[in-house]
């Protein structure tokens, strides 16, 4: 690590670039790291606590069975996040409505977070890594009021702020207001995040693919012909690539935006509209990836023009390296790779 900065430093000397009130930023961001803290110490103890392995007998919304990290993880960040009332109203994976804070202090709250709080969860119990994904949105409401559907629905390019934890060999938390991206590693035994990725640029092409090719019955043809295309030999291009899929799309991305590669969740007749939420998955992911250089793409349009009609819809999702999408634009729109 070269420059020892932390992350409450970076904030503070970077916060000139918040187009809004820099305390707000800085007392979201706390509530963010101090949440991803305890997770990182409960999600290194999984395996010895019961209380944190296994399901909990319940469904999300998505008809996903929840997991008991997923239900903890859910009830610390929201609960960080009310605490500091910065924030009237946030949108979660794990719950069905939008929750809309009514008390005094968080009806004048600006800001609006959606969140995936655990994301990978079918990894939790084999130790592999899994994140949390947020989106921060100003609300487009009147303040004084609870907040509405609509401060919720607003396009991904009004985000304000975006970023990512991972919980791998290292937790990381990696985040963006507009103005770049950067990557802060945790050391837990004093607790400080660290800048340790500073400035992230996504590489312009790279030789990485990330599809779960064990659903290819259901791809349309073009996305078939893409996987050939990621297959073939060609010395020029850099072919065949390298398959990599983690099933932890943070993790998966993570890889790709350092590394260079590209990440597809199709729709396909398995998930007519993809698998992935457009809200709290596709556009803080999106936000981070085109502030790194990137490109992420429904197929047709960038992820953050895409206008949302419901909290929890789906959207297909293809993003990383920016040559790499674009050979996978021509394809989708039917020209010769
Ligand atoms: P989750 O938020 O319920 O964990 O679901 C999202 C996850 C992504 O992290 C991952 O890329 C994808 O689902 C994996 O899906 P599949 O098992 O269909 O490949
Ligand atoms: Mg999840």
């Amino acid at each position: 690590m070269q420059n020892l900065i932390t992350l409450g430093e970076f904030i503070i000397k970077n916060q000139q670039d918040f187009p809004y009130a820099k305390g707000q930023l800085t007392r979201m961001f706390n509530a963010i790291t101090l949440a991803s803290k305890v997770m990182n110490s409960q999600i290194n103890k999984a395996g010895l606590v019961d209380e944190l392995m296994g399901k909990v007998g319940t469904e999300n919304v998505q008809g996903e069975e929840q997991k008991k990290l997923d239900v903890y993880a859910n009830k610390i960040f929201i609960n960080a996040l009310k605490a500091r009332n910065e924030v009237c109203g946030i949108a979660s994976e794990e719950e069905e409505e939008t929750i809309i804070f009514e008390n005094e202090a968080s009806v004048n709250g600006k800001y609006i977070v959606l969140i995936d709080p655990i994301d990978g969860s079918s990894n939790i119990e084999v130790n592999v890594s899994i994140g949390t994904v947020f989106a921060i949105y100003r609300r487009i409401s009147p303040v004084g009021k609870p907040a509405i559907l609509e401060d919720f629905l607003q396009t991904g390019r009004q985000q304000v702020a975006a970023g990512y934890v991972i919980f791998g060999s290292s937790t990381m938390l990696v985040f963006t207001t507009g103005n770049g991206v950067n990557g802060f590693t945790y050391d837990p035994s004093i607790g400080v995040f660290y800048l340790s990725h500073p400035n992230i640029k996504i590489p312009e092409d790279g030789n990485i693919y990330s599809i779960n090719e064990g659903n290819s019955a259901y791809f349309s043809d073009d996305i078939k012909t893409y996987i050939d295309y990621c297959k073939e030999i060609d010395a020029d291009t850099n072919r065949p690539f390298t398959g990599r899929y983690i099933g932890s799309m943070i993790a998966d991305l993570h890889r790709n935006i350092l590394k260079g590669g590209i990440y597809l969740y199709p729709d396909s007749k398995k998930s007519p509209q993809g698998k992935l939420r457009l809200l709290y998955e596709c556009n803080p992911m999106a936000f981070l990836i085109e502030q790194a250089g990137g490109i992420a793409t429904d197929g047709h349009q960038s992820i953050l023009d895409l206008k949302p009609t419901d909290i929890h819809q789906r959207t297909p999702f293809y993003a990383g390296s920016t040559e790499m999408v674009k050979v996978l634009q021509d394809v989708l729109t039917n020209q010769s790779t």
